[in-house]
């Protein structure tokens, strides 16, 4: 129709079509970045899972590449699931990755580069031993997937974590191996946190204290903290906590109960899922994907023939400033993609204001903002203000941002917006994006004249 055309994203992660969702075995290779991704070749909705395949040099231009792996097994027929690389001392891949079964059983399947020499990594082979791990008696044939990268012990063993539940106990498992082959399952889990159901793409990695470095997924001593992480199936939220790691046997603790995984920080406040890390060798940097999931229909992602993005890939760092969480931040790699700038300064907003900034034309925009606020209201405590309540609802301090995507009666809009709150324990800033003031594309709209603050009136489509 007239107004709205489906428009692909440029510099993020897509597939050429059809439907993609986790990043698998992200890896560094012989100088090339490798994406393995949950891809269905058939269509732009979850299905026939397989694993895609893409190089880049940079992490910003990539090279689609034949698909890596296919459900072609018995111990895979029904989808080749979410699963990490782990490079041995002597540069060799080991990929485990979960299969569903044709009984829909969730096992861990060990894969390997047919040709090592080559540094595209086109061809796989599945160990003729698959299955290596089937579902433990007390864990539901449903509830074991998503193996971790493998990091070694003080002992030389190499060990594993699987996120799952008991009841509604969200958990991890740990197992020990020194071949990939044969594994040995730990009595006691990494981890585990009542209420937060089944754990899907657990990942476990150091982060330095000092905040400078990424480190290697072995790293351990003094000077290193652990960060656990874990995709939560039931909300669909990737939460995650910093704690303390005992090599000796094998459990992590939170340095804040309170804050334990699943219950206090979320990974990433906007359409986030299934987050996976890895460390770059070349760079010396631990770098962090996470699959955008859509915010529209399946019947719209159909008929545009594609379904969802990665973000750009962030590296991570422990937040030495805070000491209670990380900071994240897109690839230095970004730069490169800069050419005209145009620079605003000294902008005034108004509180329920909305100020248009000329950028003349661009289709693609990049776009640094520094914000100083001023209390608006009393300034009164506003504990539990997140990113749920969209860009209308008012806190003391905004919420303030950007609109973008936006039409030019701003009748349809994004709000990219801060909200910052006054805690018991200072300011709290959450960094939002609001999703509902969706495109309407058969034109017909509600009026409204003030999108942005103020009013609670939403964008609405008489279709
Ligand atoms: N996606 C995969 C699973 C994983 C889930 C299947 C998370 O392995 O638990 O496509 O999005």
């Amino acid at each position: 129709n007239a107004m709205f055309t489906w428009q692909r994203t440029s510099f993020h992660f897509q597939p050429e079509k059809n439907w993609m969702n986790d990043p698998n075995g992200p890896l560094f290779y012989k100088g090339w970045y490798h994406l393995f991704y949950q891809y269905n070749p058939d269509s732009a909705v979850w299905g026939n899972i397989t694993w895609g395949h893409a190089v880049s040099a940079d992490l910003i231009h990539w090279l689609y590449l034949p698909i890596a792996m296919v459900p072609d097994q018995w111990y895979d027929i029904n989808g080749v699931w979410t699963g990490s690389a782990t490079i041995l001392p002597d540069g060799q891949i080991v990929m485990l990755y979960t299969g569903s079964t044709d009984k829909s059983v969730q096992v861990q399947n060990l894969a390997y580069p047919a040709d090592p020499s080559d540094p595209l990594l086109l061809d796989w082979v599945k160990y003729p031993g698959n299955p290596v791990l089937v579902p433990p008696r007390h864990i539901g044939p449903k509830d074991f997937r998503d193996p971790t990268t493998a990091w070694a012990g003080p002992d030389g063993k190499w060990r594993l974590t699987i996120g799952s539940k008991i009841g509604k106990t969200g958990i991890s498992l740990v197992y020990q191996t020194t071949d990939f082959k044969t594994y040995e399952l730990l009595d006691e889990y990494l981890h585990a946190v009542p209420g937060t159901g089944m754990w899907e793409c657990v990942d476990f990695y150091p982060v330095a204290i000092n905040g400078s470095v990424g480190l290697d997924t072995s790293a351990t001593g003094p000077g290193i903290k652990h960060v656990l992480k874990a995709s939560l199936d039931d909300t669909k939220v990737d939460h995650y906590a910093i704690g303390t790691y005992n090599p000796a046997n094998d459990k992590w603790t939170p340095d804040n109960p309170e804050e334990d995984v699943g219950i206090g920080l979320k990974w990433d406040y906007g359409r986030y899922y299934a987050s996976k890390s890895f460390y770059d060798p070349y760079k010396k940097r631990r770098i962090v994907w996470g699959w955008i999931n859509e915010t529209d229909t399946e019947s719209d992602d159909l008929e545009k023939g594609w379904a969802s993005v990665q973000t750009i890939p962030r590296t991570v760092l422990y937040d030495n400033k805070t000491g209670s969480n990380v900071v994240q931040w897109p690839v230095e790699e970004i730069e490169s993609l800069r050419q005209n700038s145009t620079v605003f300064e000294e902008v005034v907003v108004e509180p329920g204001s909305v100020v248009p900034l000329d950028i003349g034309v661009a289709t693609q925009l990049d776009i640094s903002a520094e914000f100083e606020t001023e209390l608006l209201g009393s300034g009164a405590m506003e504990e539990g203000y997140g990113c749920s309540g969209g860009a209308i609802d008012r806190s003391a301090m905004g919420p303030f941002g950007l609109l973008v995507n936006a039409h030019d009666s701003l009748s349809e809009l994004t709000p990219i917006f801060f909200r910052s709150s006054n805690t018991t324990k200072g300011t709290n800033t959450y960094f939002c994006a609001d999703e509902t003031r969706f495109v309407c594309f058969e034109s017909e709209l509600i009026p409204f004249d003030c999108p942005f603050e103020v009013s609670n009136r939403i964008c609405k489509c008489l279709i």
